[in-house]
């Protein structure tokens, strides 16, 4: 496959198991010393969560060992000038990470073993941990893969973040509806795998005024601001078996209470207090949106927060390198995670202008070469823009720079279309009041990406097209990819088994080698075990179902999931319309030849997105008739899983038998839980959108399911302004008993319930064309009901899929990024003997 290494290409890299050699003894004696001076108690007396903590400071002791070592020679590298990533977004959603570290240290096995002996089960430790919701979804959770992979591949790569103090909300499901509850994710008062370090705190500041002093040359001077100092929280990212530990850093704002009393001009302390607070607010909680802006003025006090304290921290490192600034971007990449963090634009140009004193010109290209910029989303809802007036007057002098920077922008623009002030007026980074954060970001980098080939075709040919005409070689894709060391070899760890007794384990560190599989995908015995893992995954599910929502599902039957944000896009509502028809067929004929089947949603929905929340509430609607309806002899169950997150995700992935990827086309950008059920043998029910038109490449037109409009038909009806759901209506009686049902209180004793759900559908046109990918999607399940009942046929697909799931390894998207964009002088990249690339 891809292969990178922080060192040169030709040289292997040294790859040890830092604790081998700990023996089970030694173990046990450690976690006992741990526990007595960590509780002051013996083991009988402690509690599972003490257990926990216990085993995590044992962990995180051999983590710092091995990450003073690791920062020994990022020193040595900075002495080498060695260039430097960091990835800079307001989201990392981590997911826990004991198993790991220890999986990455190689103390797994010594661990479990020596806690077996002591009469601990590694896997109820485990539930102890809690999730650090400091993300909402896919783009958090990409950022989270690619650390994973950059320690994995040794590559100078690091985070850079907010430490929210509440991380996204925990979802309860109440009388069928979503409630949200603080995600009070520190409240044990320790996480494990924090390092406070308060002597590198930086200051940031807001509001106030700029003056303009002209002695010689022009100064600017930010006077009567409110400073809050960034208190970075270190968490160390481990690498796999190679002693890398690299840096995820999360900022923290505090206020210093004696200084701020004294900034704010107050006389009286008794509101010290409160401004304290309101200053500390600004990492209070993660905003609770995906792919939504909603333009609140603490978001943009996050984002400035967030990238100044990075930039102030990676120049002060970049200054102990004796180098002229005009050598940053041969040092230093920095990488914007979607626009969130596009103030790093200004910001650097704040830093390099005033602070450093470089010519406009020089600070420009040396931020364009240093910047580059992601797009996670073509949506339109979710396109950041801030009001000119809000922005002036919270960042007065990145106002300013954000102004000069769209002034010459605009000349360029000019000097390129001359007279044509439509299109200028339509590429200004500020226009009608407004500042469009994702033309700052392409206007101020050098690299522009999409994140899977035909999202990255649509911003070229769509919705970013006049950028792309002028900045043609700024733009490019670099497919998402997942961690297989999470996704595989954690989360199924059975699976991860078999796999490497079949083909050896080169798989884990170069994941093309998963190919070497498919020589096994007719043998019997092999499709047998993959078969019996499946089950027992399927089992553990079936129980934690039963645990938590009270249903008895059947592991024989099909497990059909979808877990993802719910949103209209993502066509939930589509799913239920198939479950509904299929129900309803049922009804008229329980000798139906349909294999029984359990379908499985989960997913949040924004706290202010009412059709979301209504579509939570309009399955469990269903399910509540469904699961306690005999007639249909149990055939078909419906499960809603609450509080869909990281850990429930790497118990859910593995025991799917499909996995529902059926967005409308063109809006889903990427997607990434389609990769993770590919990697665990699930087969893939898709429209050919965003990564799904590579993984049907990439396992084989046979081996996944597509149905619906494709992206250029759905764009064809938007530029016609849509279609009509009445012609559907009206010719297809499915749907239109389907509709009736919303509101004729079958599923509701209030009638109004569902009453949004009509009026999308039928009253504001179908935005989403769920009533016109209707027939093919009821059609294209009947197809999966045909294959799965010949086992044979569905185990090869299977395996066919987690054959050809070595290409969407982020290690794979990480090269290219490393190789292409960042241009690490030292990553070394060969492909040899690799993943074909699909297409
Ligand atoms: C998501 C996209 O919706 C998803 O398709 C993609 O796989 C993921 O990013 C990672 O690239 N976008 C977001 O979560 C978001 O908030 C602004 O975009």
């Amino acid at each position: 496959g891809v292969l990178v290494t922080g060192q040169d290409a030709n040289k292997p890299v040294e790859r040890r198991e830092p604790n081998a050699d700990m023996t089970t003894e030694q173990f046990k004696e450690a976690y006992r010393n741990k526990l007595y001076s960590l509780y002051a108690k013996t083991l009988e007396a402690a509690s599972d969560k003490e257990k926990y903590l216990t085993l995590a400071s044992l962990v995180r002791d051999e983590i710092s060992r091995t990450w003073l070592q690791a920062k020994k020679l990022r020193a040595q590298q900075q002495e080498n000038q060695e260039k430097q990533v960091y990835y800079f977004s307001i989201e990392f959603l981590l997911g826990r990470m004991l198993d790991i570290h220890m999986i990455n240290l190689g103390l797994k096995d010594t661990c479990e073993r020596g806690l077996r002996e002591l009469g601990i089960e590694l896997a109820q430790l485990r539930e102890e941990e809690e999730d650090p919701g400091l993300g909402n979804g896919g783009l958090g959770r990409l950022a989270a893969c690619y650390l994973d992979s950059m320690a994995a591949l040794e590559l100078n790569g690091h985070g850079c973040g907010i430490r929210y103090r509440y991380g996204l909300f925990e979802q309860q499901i109440i009388g069928g509806a979503q409630y949200e509850f603080p995600d009070d994710w520190l409240k044990y008062g320790y996480y494990p795998w924090e390092y406070r370090a308060a002597d590198e705190a930086v200051e940031v500041r807001f509001g106030g005024a700029v003056r303009l002093q002209a002695n010689g040359r022009i100064v600017y001077i930010h006077e009567n601001y409110e400073a809050v100092s960034a208190v970075p929280y270190d968490i160390p990212i481990t690498g796999y078996h190679n002693n890398t530990v690299n840096t995820l850093r999360l900022w923290s704002a505090e206020a210093e209470l004696a200084k701020q009393a004294c900034a704010a001009g107050q006389t009286d302390c008794r509101n010290t207090l409160q401004y304290k607070q309101s200053l500390e607010s600004i990492s209070h909680v993660l905003y609770p949106d995906d792919t939504y802006h909603e333009g609140k003025v603490l978001r943009l006090k996050q984002q400035y927060f967030m990238v100044s304290a990075g930039l102030q921290n990676i120049l002060r490192d970049f200054r102990k390198m004796n180098l002229p600034y005009a050598n940053l971007p041969d040092k230093v990449a920095v990488h914007i995670n979607d626009t969130h963090p596009a103030l790093a634009v200004p910001e650097m140009m704040r830093l390099l202008v005033d602070e450093a004193g470089l010519s406009w010109e020089d600070a420009w290209d040396i931020t364009v070469r240093t910047m580059s910029y992601t797009n996670h989303t073509i949506l339109p809802e979710a396109m950041e823009k801030w009001p000119e007036d809000l922005f002036r007057t919270l960042l007065p002098r990145i106002y300013m720079i954000v102004h000069e920077i769209n002034e010459r922008f605009c000349r360029e623009l000019w000097d390129k279309y001359p007279g044509n002030w439509e299109k200028i007026r339509h590429m200004a980074i500020i226009a009608d009041g407004y500042i469009h954060m994702a033309y700052l970001a392409i206007a101020g980098s050098h690299s522009t990406n999409g994140v899977a080939v035909l999202h990255t075709d649509i911003l070229k040919k769509e919705v970013l097209h006049d950028f792309w005409e002028i900045y043609p070689q700024r733009f490019n894709n670099k497919t998402n990819g997942v961690t297989h060391r999470r996704w595989l070899l954690a989360a199924n760890p059975k699976l991860a088994s078999l796999v490497t007794e079949t083909i050896g384990e080169a798989w884990l560190e170069d994941p093309c080698r998963l190919q070497d599989l498919t020589q096994y995908a007719d043998d019997a015995a092999f499709q047998k075990e993959i078969a019996e893992i499946k089950r027992r995954n399927k089992q553990v599910l079936a129980r934690i179902i039963q645990q938590k929502n009270g249903i008895a599902v059947d592991s024989d039957s099909i497990f059909d999931v979808q877990v993802k944000r719910i949103h209209a896009y993502k066509r939930q509502s589509l799913n239920v319309f198939h479950i509904m028809d299929l129900y309803q067929r049922l009804l008229e004929d329980p000798d139906l030849p349909v294999w029984p089947r359990t379908f499985i949603i989960g997913g949040k929905a924004a706290m202010g997105y009412y059709i979301a929340k209504r579509t939570i509430k309009l399955i469990n609607s269903l399910a509540e008739v469904i699961n306690n309806d005999k007639r249909i002899r149990d055939k078909i169950k419906l499960v809603f899983l609450a509080n869909y997150n990281v850990s429930l995700a790497e118990t859910i992935i593995p025991a799917a038998d499909v996995s529902e990827q059926i967005p409308t086309a063109s809006r889903e950008a990427c997607g990434t839980a389609n990769m993770k059920f590919m990697m665990n043998g699930a087969v893939t029910l898709g429209t050919l959108d965003g990564g799904n038109i590579e993984i049907r490449e990439a396992a084989g037109h046979s081996n996944i399911v597509t149905f619906g409009l494709t992206a250029p038909e759905v764009l064809q009806y938007y530029r016609q302004g849509g279609y009509n759901p009445w012609d559907i209506y009206h010719s297809d009686p499915r749907v239109k008993r389907m509709l009736e049902k919303l509101v004729d209180g079958s599923l509701s004793s209030d009638r109004e319930d569902f009453r949004a759900h009509y009026d999308s559908f039928l009253h504001h046109g179908d935005q989403y064309f769920v009533l016109k990918d209707f027939a093919a999607y009821v059609a294209a399940q009947e197809i999966i009901n045909g294959k799965y009942q010949d086992q044979k046929v569905w185990r090869r697909m299977c395996i066919h899929n987690i054959a050809h799931a070595g290409w969407f390894s982020s290690d794979r998207t990480f090269a290219e990024y490393a190789a292409e964009i960042w241009r690490l002088n030292e990553a070394a990249i060969s492909c040899q003997d690799g993943c074909e690339q699909p297409g």
